[in-house]
């Protein structure tokens, strides 16, 4: 079972994952009404990973005997810039995610909760690739993100990502 202190941080978790399913639908919206359906499209995919992150510590906080408690979800903005600044708004927000995911961890070591320390590594790597794969579009987007041809070809590539289901142990 887990302590309090656990649950409620673990919920607190829940709901920063599905507001960042919000986000990125947001966004992915934002890119559609540009025209940019590879973002658009990488941008929804994004968010159906959120969903899945959120799902994972709902069945998390189930398995270890805990109340799950889902708390009211913040609207997203709706107006987000160009591509570029919309990239370095999801790079601030990923860090955000970020810290609030260190925050889990440290709250493991207090209580002295293993399983959940193991449990909580797993969104440590992923916050890892996360942050990673947005610096590599920001680069990119720096680069040659004001030529129309590069940002065509750009859009293609992002539009090229697919879904794949995550799961804890995946
Ligand atoms: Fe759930 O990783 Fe992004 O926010």
């Amino acid at each position: 079972m887990i302590s309090e202190k656990i649950q409620n941080i673990l919920n607190e978790q829940i709901n920063k994952e599905f507001y960042s399913a919000y986000l990125y639908l947001a966004m992915s919206a934002h890119f559609d009404e540009m025209g940019l359906k590879g973002f658009a499209d990488w941008t929804k995919i994004q968010a159906r990973e959120e969903v899945d992150h959120g799902m994972i510590l709902f069945d998390y906080i189930i398995e270890r005997q805990g109340r799950v408690s889902l708390k009211q979800i913040e609207m997203p903005e709706e107006n987000f810039g160009n591509p570029l600044e919309v990239f370095e708004k999801i790079y601030s927000h990923e860090k955000y995610v970020t810290d609030s995911i260190n925050c889990v961890a440290n709250m493991t070591d207090e209580e002295c909760d293993l399983a959940t320390r193991y449990f909580i590594n797993w969104y440590i790597s992923e916050q890892v690739e996360e942050e990673a794969n947005v610096d590599d579009i920001i680069k990119k987007l720096k680069i040659f993100g004001s030529e129309k041809a590069a940002l065509y070809h750009l859009d293609k590539e992002l539009g090229n990502r697919e879904y794949k289901p995550h799961s804890y142990n995946s």
